[in-house]
């Protein structure tokens, strides 16, 4: 088997501090589409005038390098040397004292189909710089320890020209900029469009006025309020709950309709991909609006988790991101309902991060070497590096969090730090010491827990004994024990909880945990919140989930409680088995529990999903049938909607909300419920529901439930014709409908249907968003994407190698369509092995591909 072509490895033991210290950065942009010239201006001192070095700064391909001085001079041509992705000047060239080196470069935006760097989007000139995109703007060193303070100029015939920090100059053709606080050039962002904005204004807790602007094109203003209500809470609640407060005069957020990831914290000037801030009733639904305030919450919590105090290098990027994610999680539990987010989170976590964990793309939470960084922001780095944090917070609790918190930002503020910092300052705010904890960031892989409980009826004693074992993953075969936070409560026979819900701190491989003076065998309720992303394993029959589901007083508890007995109904159906009495009559009774909060039982009214259950299968070491599958979670529905037609029936009129849309939580807790229903109800009314509620629905969230559910009946045909004409002109609402589509097809079908889809002229596939809608639907779909013959396989690995081409980040991206694929049998690996060395033999894979690939087929 041939392996993609090889690039090098950055390890993290190779990390030298950068030779030189940088005391200012100067830009200066002329604006043009296919020739922008960019002078840059900056101050260098060495940092070891004795031990002379020479100057290496990080420059793409595409730089033209057109002058460069040293304090005026020009160099000798041999002092210069350019490499592929470098510019050396000698040290016998530079002085021994602070210098200004001067460089002036000519790129081409209009050429920058990857979107790194300074690109065009609809007109709009816009940069994305995290993790290297600087480097394709001018000769800088591109790395997050060089921090500097920035000021840009930029001229251009453009209206709206931003960039970082403070405006300090402004007339037509041209705009200064000054940011006072040091960055590293990831932070680094400028604009320049014909733009718009909704505009209001901040005052900070110590008095200070900051002016507001959500920038987006014209005849989209109205639907950027709710960004801007987004923004202004994010700001309350920082100050509030972690006492932080903005520090420059004005906070800009652009929305941009091409743009790799979500959202980009830049330094006073975030840029976001535009679904993640133009929202209406019409155009948008529940799931979105709520991310939009998660997401503008998170961009501005990197205001000083990420920006003032910054990773040292890129190993570090869970120091920002996994700590910035669990505050917009706790933002979002303080805005609506903490219960209901937390289960959110979890089943997040175990459908992205538990399946990037079994598979051949494992790394740990800080990964010790990459080729390409940009494949690093996963949900390992993201959504476990925040669960990190929530263990840490339980074995401090929370005022050992506060203290430690306020101590990272005392101590920290103005540093390029590491996870080594961030522990310390747990361990001497605490005091407590956290050499094992640190395991988690270092280790890779889901740890599994086996429970097992004895009950001594004569002494009314329980011991539970708790054992761990994590599976090896790429490059970690062994795995020593870390210490796992395992919240227990235990309940009575009579339903009542008995005593307070205690943390059990597993640290050994095996451990026995005592609870003394019970007068009777209770129920034990384990892993609550979830307070640890592992895998929990116990004998529990039945009877005991449907107690837990009844009576347990933990949300996440109960409603674990619930899935357990889909997933066990689901797994043994899967397998040929008889299964799912107990389900079906229990979400009878949760379903019809009026006191429970509607969210909730929506959540609970959800199946897993099919790649959950593949997922559970593969834990448990059996290889999933994603035809068998498919049909087991349809056959079970079906029994839930048959069983439970009329309660079912009751709850989809009871939750309509009447009057005009509110994105509110308790709204849309409402039409979650509404929609649950209405998915069941539509495996036996042939469809008629949700042909009623798509013609009459005043929202969007109701018209795409309603429009998925006549796709799954054959039915869809109408609906989705009347949707691309009312929204032919709205990119967003036109994504949903390209990614639906392949989404809720039969699994027969779903291919055929994204090959036919790709083959519109309204496919703009170089948009991010419209690749990802079409592919993602299709992998979404996940007897439709393992199709038995290949076909998935085939249609996503050609848009690959094509994606490749344009934008490496998007293709290597969506290539985790396939990290699962050695976990099905064996013609489908085949077939999938086959797809993926294709990529891998193909002429000038990008290294972001290539690392993916390689990983993949290793
Ligand atoms: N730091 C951003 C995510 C981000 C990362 C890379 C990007 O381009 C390759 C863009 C955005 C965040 O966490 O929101
Ligand atoms: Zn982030």
């Amino acid at each position: 088997m041939s392996q993609p072509q090889q690039h090098a490895t950055q390890y993290l033991s190779d990390y030298r501090p950068y030779p030189f210290t940088l005391n200012s950065t100067a830009l200066s942009f002329q604006l043009a589409p296919d020739n922008t010239q960019v002078t840059a201006r900056l101050s260098f001192q060495p940092r070891d005038p004795a031990n002379p070095r020479d100057l290496v700064l990080d420059g793409g391909k595409g730089l033209t390098l057109l002058s460069l001085t040293i304090d005026g001079a020009e160099p000798a041509a041999e002092m210069v040397l350019r490499q592929s992705e470098t510019l050396t000047i000698r040290a016998e060239a530079l002085p021994r004292t602070t210098f200004v080196l001067e460089t002036e470069v000519q790129i081409d935006p209009s050429a920058n189909t990857a979107f790194e760097g300074l690109y065009i989007s609809g007109g709009m000139f816009c940069t994305q710089c995290e993790a290297e995109g600087f480097r394709h703007i001018t000769f800088y060193p591109d790395r997050p320890d060089v921090m500097a303070p920035f000021d840009v100029t930029i001229q251009s015939d453009k209206p709206v020209l931003l960039s970082n920090g403070n405006p300090v100059e402004s007339r037509p053709g041209m705009a200064r900029w000054q940011d006072p606080w040091p960055k590293p050039a990831y932070l680094f962002a400028l604009v320049a469009g014909d733009l718009v904005a909704i505009s209001d204004r901040f005052t900070t807790m110590s008095g200070r006025d900051v002016a507001l602007n959500v920038w987006v094109r014209p005849g989209d203003e109205d639907r950027a309020g709710f960004a801007m209500e987004s923004l202004i809470k994010s700001m309350q609640w920082d100050e509030k709950v972690y006492g932080r407060e903005y520090d420059l005069e004005v906070f800009n957020i652009v929305a941009v309709d091409d743009f790799n990831m979500g959202a980009m914290e830049n330094k006073g000037l975030n840029i976001f991909n535009s679904k993640l801030v133009l929202a209406s009733p019409e155009t948008a639904t529940d799931g979105d609006y709520e991310r939009i305030e998660g997401v503008i919450a998170h961009e501005y919590f990197h205001n000083w988790t990420g920006n003032r105090i910054t990773c040292r290098d890129w190993f570090q990027l869970c120091l920002k991101e996994g700590l910035t994610v669990y505050r917009d999680q706790q933002f979002t539990a303080d805005m609506r309902s903490a219960p209901v987010k937390r289960i959110a989170d979890v089943q997040t976590l175990r459908a992205r991060q538990f399946r990037e964990d079994q598979g051949p793309l494992a790394h740990a939470v800080r990964p010790d070497h990459y080729q390409e960084i940009n494949n690093f922001y996963t949900a390992t780095v993201y959504e476990k590096g925040a669960e990190v944090i929530g263990m840490l917070r339980q074995l401090v609790g929370d005022d050992g969090y506060r203290k430690a918190l306020d101590l990272y930002f005392d101590r920290h503020d103005g540093d390029a730090a590491t996870i080594e910092d961030w522990l310390k300052v747990f361990e001497d705010a605490t005091g407590r010491d956290l050499s094992q904890f640190k395991r988690w960031y270092t280790d890779a892989g889901t740890p599994h827990v086996d429970m097992q409980e004895s009950w001594d009826a004569a002494n009314g004693r329980l011991t539970l004994t708790l054992r761990q074992h994590t599976p090896a993953t790429p490059g970690q075969p062994e795995k020593p024990a870390r210490v796992i936070p395992v919240a227990v409560g235990l309940i009575g026979p009579n339903g009542q909880e008995v005593g307070k819900t205690r943390i059990l701190e597993l640290d050994q491989p095996e451990q026995d945990f005592v609870f003394d003076g019970l007068g009777a065998q209770p129920v034990v309720s384990a892993l609550r919140v979830f307070s640890a992303p592992v895998m929990l394993n116990r004998q529990i029959d039945d009877d005991m989930r449907a107690f837990l589901l009844a009576h347990d007083t933990d949300p996440f508890a109960r409603w674990e409680a619930g899935r357990e007995l889909a997933l066990s109904a689901l797994t043994d159906l899967a397998m040929g088995k008889d299964a799912g009495a107990g389900y079906v009559d229990a979400i009878g009774q949760l379903a019809g529990d009026q006191r429970a909060d509607p969210a909730f039982r929506a959540l609970c009214l959800n199946m897993p999903s099919e790649e959950e259950i593949a997922t559970r299968l593969a834990a448990a070491g059996t290889t999933p049938d994603p035809d068998r599958i498919h049909g087991a979670r349809e056959d079970l529905g079906r029994r839930v909607a048959n069983a439970h037609a009329h309660l079912l029936a009751q709850i989809y009129d009871d939750m309509a909300v009447p009057g005009a849309y509110s994105p509110d939580a308790e709204a849309a807790a409402k039409r979650a419920l509404r929609i649950a229903a209405l998915g069941l109800l539509n495996r036996i009314d042939g469809g008629d529901r949700a042909e009623v509620l798509f013609g009459t629905a005043g929202n969007m969230t109701e018209r795409m439930a309603a429009l998925s559910c006549l796709i799954r009946r054959g039915r869809g045909q109408a609906a989705l014709a009347a949707m691309a004409d009312q929204f032919a002109s709205n990119r967003l609402v036109m994504d949903k409908w390209f990614a639906v589509q392949p989404m809720a097809a039969a699994p027969e079908d779903a291919a055929d249907v994204a090959t036919e889809l790709a083959r519109r002229s309204d496919f703009d596939w170089k948009n991010p968003n419209r690749f990802r809608a079409l592919l993602g639907g299709l992998a979404a779909n996940h007897a439709g994407f393992h199709r038995a013959d290949g076909k998935g396989y085939d249609f996503t690995a050609e848009w690959l190698m094509k994606m490749d081409r344009a934008n490496p980040q998007i293709a290597a991206r969506m290539s985790t369509a396939f990290e699962t694929w050695s976990r099905y049998d064996p013609e489908r690996r085949a077939k999938a092995l086959n797809a993926l060395q294709r990529i891998a033999d193909m002429d000038g894979i990008s290294r972001n591909l290539g690392e993916m690939v390689s990983r993949m087929i290793a």
